[in-house]
């Protein structure tokens, strides 16, 4: 048996922050006699604790930031041409620091023709025209560098624009440029007609594989007809992806989200005698061959080269983070499955993702979600991440319904709640500050490709993009106060008259000023370095609660349509009265409010945030 003081001694001489070490001894201590324990446990516990602080407190600026994800063409238009531009942008660098955003991430920049809407690039170095000028992406970054807001690009490394010079080239066979797409033959079908290579479709409908006369050839999309994929078998694209990288890390973006990433790779067809094999099919009822559903895509998504590419490029921006002393954020976007998405964060030798974006919360939750379902999503998502990584949140983006059209208007602050009280980092789609609802977009007005390619003017709205990048709603003015023209690229969503930030700043309560509470409220160390535990109290009450060291918060959210009471006490150590730190907008709570633990009546899609007293 370890003698009392030499225990003492090492715990006091211990450096590191290895609370395992402490486990360890906490473990030798259990086979002391019964005083002895009492008292080492007492040290050791106190011990510990001050080293989670220390340990804590060495947070890196992004790991608790809170990203707000901006749709550039329609956040501001400066020069009432009816499209959002980054002089709109840096006009309104004000207003994320007032509502308390850390970090501006942009949707793409970059000069593409917007077949894609930005998600077509042509060229990665040059900023898109109708945006502005290098001159004014420089001062974007000034500005928000006076504001200690900072940039992150977003950056679409699986494919160009079909007009991009790369591309041009390689359709025209140019020696150097030859093999920086995927070319096929395709074959020739009993009729000697010629067909492509294989069944497989895009993600935005009917085949992956569009013929060029010029090359006479096929080339593979899998995305838009418009949107070649890159050969990332091919050394020299990726030494170019690097250097796109490394082009605007050294220009002072402080990171950048690489877009669609499990798609760089497909099945390496030398496996499979030189051809690319057929996807094998779904049978999901009502899909036909065009429809992207229709097939399972082993060959075309997830595969395993990605992961070593992912690590490549975070090299690149580790390299620049070293050289620069400060952390370059890398956040990858996959739509994939757990398993497949954890991965991002790096395994083994492959190091990962700052930031692997976290989609349980947009695809696990709809509007029949109750209270034990975003239990299951949020719980779920922190059983799968590698356990000292950071996660992160979000509800909404450019390609999903928002959360007041998906669930209903009444729950937008019971969602920013969780997207910015759970632990890690918070993003916000603009507009979810407000409770933005999807605006209608006529199909004579219909620009998203994806819905386009539906050739379907009644249905196309089921996949329609476009309602969830209408502009964004600064007060009632004319376009909403986003745009001048006569016309806007697409038009304003019905209802702002009322709902807009002018209206929701000068109100008493307002999604907006619920907002504003809440990332004040994240400052806090418990919403910081602070644990989580949740509970479903029924189907439709979720809670969590979030403590540290004597502090601790309860938020609680009745998503159901009923009223309930409900007992606080079923979590370990919540008793008493708590009080209200926020409240949703139709709560009849306010700030400072008390209520009982072991009583709380929530009328329908209440919710609260609350904090024990001591
Ligand atoms: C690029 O693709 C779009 C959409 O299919 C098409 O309209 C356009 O003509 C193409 N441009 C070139 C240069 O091939
Ligand atoms: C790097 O930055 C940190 C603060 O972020 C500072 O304390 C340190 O002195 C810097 N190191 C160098 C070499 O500039
Ligand atoms: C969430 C996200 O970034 N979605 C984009 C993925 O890539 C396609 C094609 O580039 C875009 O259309 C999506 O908007």
């Amino acid at each position: 048996m370890m003698p009392v003081a030499d225990i003492i001694k090492e715990i006091s001489q211990e450096e590191g922050n290895q609370v395992k070490y402490f486990e360890d001894l906490l473990e030798k201590i259990k086979k002391l006699n019964m005083m002895w324990k009492v008292l080492l446990f007492a040290f050791v516990v106190t011990t510990v604790q001050g080293r989670y602080e220390n340990v804590n407190m060495k947070q890196d600026w992004w790991e608790t930031a809170i990203f707000y994800q901006i749709y550039s063409r329609s956040f501001m238009d400066s020069d009432g041409d009816g499209v959002g531009d980054i002089n709109g942008i840096t006009s309104r660098l004000e207003y994320l620091k007032e509502i308390g955003v850390d970090v501006a991430w942009l949707s793409p920049i970059f000069k593409s023709p917007m077949h894609d809407f930005g998600y077509d690039v042509s060229d990665y170095y040059t900023i898109q025209p109708e945006y502005g000028t290098m001159e004014d992406f420089e001062h974007l970054l000034r500005k928000a560098n006076d504001l200690n807001i900072r940039i992150v690009l977003d950056f679409v490394p699986n494919h160009t624009s079909n007009e991009s010079e790369w591309f041009i080239k390689s359709s025209n066979k140019d020696e150097y440029y030859n093999d920086w797409y995927i070319w096929e033959n395709g074959y020739l079908d009993e009729h000697g007609r010629r067909r492509p290579p294989n069944n497989w479709v895009s993600v935005f409908r009917k085949s992956a594989w569009t013929f060029m006369t010029n090359r006479d050839q096929y080339y593979l999309h899998q995305f838009g007809e418009a949107q070649p994929d890159l050969n990332f078998r091919n050394p020299v694209v990726v030494d170019e992806m690097k250097n796109i990288i490394k082009f605007w890390l050294e220009k002072g973006v402080a990171g950048m989200r690489l877009t669609s990433i499990n798609h760089l790779f497909e099945a390496d067809k030398d496996l499979y005698g030189g051809r690319y094999p057929d996807e094998p099919l779904t049978g999901k009822p009502g899909l036909g061959p065009e429809d992207y559903g229709y097939l399972e895509h082993i060959y075309t998504k997830d595969q395993e080269e990605v992961y070593d590419m992912v690590s490549q490029f975070r090299d690149v921006f580790d390299a620049i983070s070293i050289r620069n002393n400060i952390t370059r954020v890398m956040m990858t976007d996959a739509n994939t499955n757990i398993k497949n998405a954890v991965r991002y964060y790096g395994e083994g030798i492959h190091s990962g993702a700052h930031i692997p974006f976290n989609l349980a919360l947009v695809e696990d939750l709809d509007r029949d979600s109750d209270a034990r379902d975003i239990k299951y999503a949020v719980d779920r998502w922190l059983t799968y991440k590698p356990l000292k990584k950071q996660a992160n949140w979000l509800i909404g983006n450019h390609d999903k319904s928002r959360v007041a059209s998906r669930f209903r208007p009444e729950l937008v602050d019971a969602f920013n709640m969780l997207v910015l009280l759970l632990p890690g980092i918070a993003i916000t789609y603009m507009g979810e500050e407000i409770g933005m609802i999807n605006g209608f977009v006529p199909w004579s007005e219909t620009k998203d490709p994806q819905a386009c390619n539906t050739d379907d003017p009644v249905n196309f709205i089921q996949v329609s993009r476009d309602p969830v990048r209408t502009p964004y709603q600064w007060n009632n003015g004319k376009n909403g106060g986003f745009s001048t023209a006569e016309k806007t690229w697409l038009p304003v969503a019905d209802g702002y008259e009322q709902l807009n930030v002018a209206n929701q700043r000068s109100a008493v309560r307002s999604h907006y000023q619920v907002y504003r509470t809440l990332t004040n409220l994240r400052i806090r160390p418990a919403f910081k370095y602070g644990r989580y535990e949740s509970l479903a109290l029924n189907s439709d009450v979720f809670a969590f609660k979030r403590w540290y060291n004597d502090d601790t918060y309860v938020i609680v959210m009745n998503v159901g349509k009923t009223y309930h009471v409900v007992n606080l006490t079923a979590f370990d150590l919540v008793f008493g009265q708590l009080e209200v730190e926020a409240s949703s907008v139709l709560s009849s709570r306010s700030y400072s409010d008390n209520v009982q633990a072991n009583y709380l009546d929530l009328t329908a899609d209440e919710a609260l945030v609350l904090r024990m007293q001591i």
